[in-house]
């Protein structure tokens, strides 16, 4: 842990859609708040969504939570691995049925691209179920690109390839 590192604020997508859904993403939060170096700003409401690159698997719950830490990406991501194998996170089919998955979305106005981490997340912009739960908690942040979240989520229906999403009634 980097105790002298600099406070950043990040955004990290949290998805579920194997076993009690819910419990899985509250225990990730959790374990998030748990870590002296990770406080949680902003948590987003859960939204029920329609699974998207591999189609046969059951719907996700998804959610996007805002963090300010002084973890580095690289640290950040490590810990972030640590709390889905804690989890019973098993890695079988690329981009399908996961008990739990953490993704970083967006670290400060950081853009990265190492073996191990792209930033922001390369496929957050076409996806509803990022950019709508980010929406909620944070339409105006500017992305590095200069272009608001409001914005890119307009762009995204434009393009008119979105998959179904709605607000999760519990
Ligand atoms: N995650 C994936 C692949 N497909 N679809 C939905 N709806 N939600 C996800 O979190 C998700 C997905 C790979 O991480
Ligand atoms: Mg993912
Ligand atoms: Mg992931």
């Amino acid at each position: 842990m980097s105790g002298e590192g600099k406070r950043e604020n990040a955004f990290l997508g949290l998805g579920s859609n194997l076993g009690d859904r819910q419990s899985y993403l509250d225990v990730a939060r959790r374990q998030l708040a748990a870590h002296p170096a990770v406080q949680i700003i902003q948590s987003s409401s859960l939204y029920e969504t329609e699974p998207v690159g591999y189609l046969d698997q059951g719907w996700f719950l998804n959610q996007v939570v805002e963090i300010e830490t002084i973890l580095d990406p690289e640290e950040l991501l490590l810990f972030t691995q640590e709390i889905e194998n804690e989890l019973g996170r098993k890695r079988l089919i690329h981009w399908g049925p996961r008990v739990i998955d953490l993704d970083i979305l967006l670290y400060g106005n950081r853009v990265m691209n190492t073996p191990d981490l792209i930033i922001p997340h390369p496929r957050m912009y076409e996806r509803q179920f990022v950019m709508v739960p980010l929406r909620e908690i944070a339409p105006d942040l500017l992305h590095p690109d200069g272009i608001s979240t409001r914005q890119h989520l307009d762009l995204l229906h434009i393009r008119g390839d979105a998959e179904k999403i709605r607000l999760f009634q519990g």
